[in-house]
């Protein structure tokens, strides 16, 4: 059982946040079905191809769910689900959650360096995936993953099964079995402390860790969320991020939008082109944004190139939304904006509706619950004073107190009384909100989508033949951030280009978002005091010489 994989919260704590309320005891299977309910004939889930009740989606999802169980998969286990932004994301989601087996949520832009890992290290006898998507083979990776790691593990596939795989669409087919069905599923006991769905990290070293969010401490935290903006039954969601992220899924986002009876609005890419059909024909009201994509729409819609809709609220996070920007959006959108300063790892931060100008354009909100503990903290580790800049730590109800089958890790990032340090730099607002001023973690924020620097250096070092490799984030225009991987060559070496790094990490199967977009060579690599790479001062060599932006 994956359970044991994880440290709970400690008793008194859950007892706490059961008292308060937070915390509900039911699974969130059990939720979104009784939201179903009392409205089958509402368009649950809309996509580019098609528009689904809620009665049909459900039924599918019970379908695929005993289907699931079935095939194998026990109460406890994990499938990994691999899909792109498309209504089949929400069915195989919600199967997993009414099985009671949890989805490893991965990104549509992993490929076999990312999938494998995680198929490996979540012993999923599972993988559901895409067919073609964007001109990669998703089935073929998958198929290849699954006959490589040691455990049996089957791969369904969103399209035409080949070989031995087996069909999305056949397994959630609706065969007239659906009320027997119906009441096997509703009986079925699913602890709401068990694991719900993992998330991935991105504020990490190494490999991406996975966070194991439960049903009580993830419900919660969309529910709260959406008490904050205001979602119900009317709410039309446009979810143009990468589903898989904790930001459209649970900030109020597709989860918020489904238990209050709304309906989601799948956007295939954030392109804004793509964005206009939705926006034109759907009439969505509120939409989460990363800064980067916020650019890009505003740009559009500046350049009467795409039709502003009808936003009530359009929330930006992820990366730090320059005040300008900010204003910008604002006016651009005819909306109210909400910024939201939050983590897979749980703690959520956001601006409220009627807060002033001043907090809404120059701050990343507070924490969303009254359960939240958050703490600033100096180099020593000690409170830091009022205003001054510090590690972020936090604690609460929807705060994990750890990373899944990552005890090492887990002694580095949480503390021993269960605080999670995010690695955050932040201050306190004179208005009682918290400011992002930086990060002590070493990760590359490109576009939202974080990137850790170990993990592209050890990668570097395996595929590229050189004595050492640093990945350092440097300023860009469009994304915010790019990766830029400095390299050091072997005594009477020389060290590879940018195509030739580009085609090796390539070759590896490494999600694309990860992969250097600038190479440079250095004979040394600056050092600390205490002898570890000097990125910052890297970062203000390379920004310096230019070449980038
Ligand atoms: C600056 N940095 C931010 C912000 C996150 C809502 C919104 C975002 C995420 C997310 C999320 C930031 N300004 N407004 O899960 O539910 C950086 C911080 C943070 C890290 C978390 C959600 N909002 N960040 O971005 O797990 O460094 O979650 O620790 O992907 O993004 O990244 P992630």
């Amino acid at each position: 059982m994956n359970e044991r994989s994880v440290p709970p919260w400690p008793e008194e704590f859950a007892a706490r946040y059961r008292d308060a309320g937070f915390w509900r005891d039911q699974s969130l299977g059990h939720r979104l079905w009784r939201a179903a309910e009392q409205r089958p004939e509402s368009i649950a889930v809309v996509d580019e191809r098609r528009r689904v009740t809620y009665q049909e989606i459900t039924e599918r999802a019970d379908s695929l769910a005993e289907k699931l169980l079935e095939l194998g998969a026990a109460r406890g286990d994990n499938v990994v689900v691999q899909l792109p932004n498309s209504w089949e994301f929400v069915l195989v989601v919600l199967a997993c959650l009414r099985a009671g087996v949890a989805p490893v949520l991965a990104l549509a832009s992993h490929r076999e360096h990312e999938i494998e890992y995680l198929v490996r290290l979540t012993r999923a006898r599972l993988v559901v995936v895409a067919d073609y998507w964007r001109g990669f083979d998703h089935q073929e990776m998958a198929s290849r993953v699954a006959g490589a790691v040691e455990q049996d593990c089957d791969v369904v596939v969103a399209g035409e099964p080949r070989s031995r795989n087996l069909g999305l669409y056949a397994l959630s087919r609706n065969d007239g079995q659906t009320g027997v069905r119906k009441r096997s599923m509703d009986s079925r006991a699913t602890g709401a402390d068990e694991t719900a769905l993992y998330l991935l990290s991105g504020g990490t070293t190494g490999r991406p860790k996975l966070i194991a969010r439960t049903h009580n401490d993830y419900e919660y935290s969309f529910r709260r969320m959406g008490e904050i903006i205001g979602v119900g039954a009317d709410t039309r969601y446009l979810v143009a991020l990468p589903a898989a992220h904790n930001f459209p899924l649970g900030g109020p986002g597709i989860l918020g939008t489904l238990t209050a009876g709304g309906r989601v609005v799948m956007l295939p890419s954030p392109e804004p082109g793509a964005a206009q059909a939705a926006v034109e024909k759907e009439s969505p009201d509120v939409v989460s944004l990363v800064p980067a994509v916020a650019r890009r729409w505003t740009d559009h819609i500046e350049a009467a190139a795409m039709d502003p809709g009808s936003f009530r609220i359009v929330q930006i996070g992820g990366a730090v939304l320059e005040p300008d920007l900010a204003e910008r959006v604002r006016t651009v959108f005819d909306c109210r904006l909400q910024q939201v300063f939050g983590m897979a790892e749980g703690l959520l931060n956001c601006t409220r509706l009627d807060d002033p100008d001043e907090v809404v354009l120059n701050t990343q909100g507070r924490p969303i619950s009254a359960g939240d503990e958050v703490l600033i903290t100096d180099d020593d580790g000690a409170p830091a004073p009022f205003g001054a800049v510090g590690e972020l730590l936090a604690r609460g109800p929807y705060t994990p107190r750890g990373y899944y089958r990552a005890p090492e890790h887990n002694a580095r990032r949480f503390t021993a009384e269960g605080w999670y340090r995010t690695g955050d730099l932040v201050r306190w607002h004179p208005s009682g909100n918290l400011v992002v001023v930086g990060r002590t973690k070493d990760v590359i924020n490109r576009g939202g989508e974080k990137i850790s620097a170990d993990e592209v250096e050890s990668l570097a070092r395996e595929c590229l033949r050189v004595a050492d490799a640093a990945a350092v984030p440097l300023s860009a225009q469009e994304i915010g951030e790019r990766v830029c991987l400095v390299l050091v060559p072997e005594a009477n070496g020389t060290t590879p280009g940018l195509d030739e790094v580009r085609s090796e990490f390539i070759a590896r199967g490494v999600a694309r978002y990860k992969i250097p977009e600038r190479v440079e060579t250095m004979e040394k690599l600056p050092l600390t005091p205490i002898g570890k790479v000097d990125k910052a001062k890297l970062r203000r060599v390379l920004e310096s010489s230019g070449g980038d932006g």
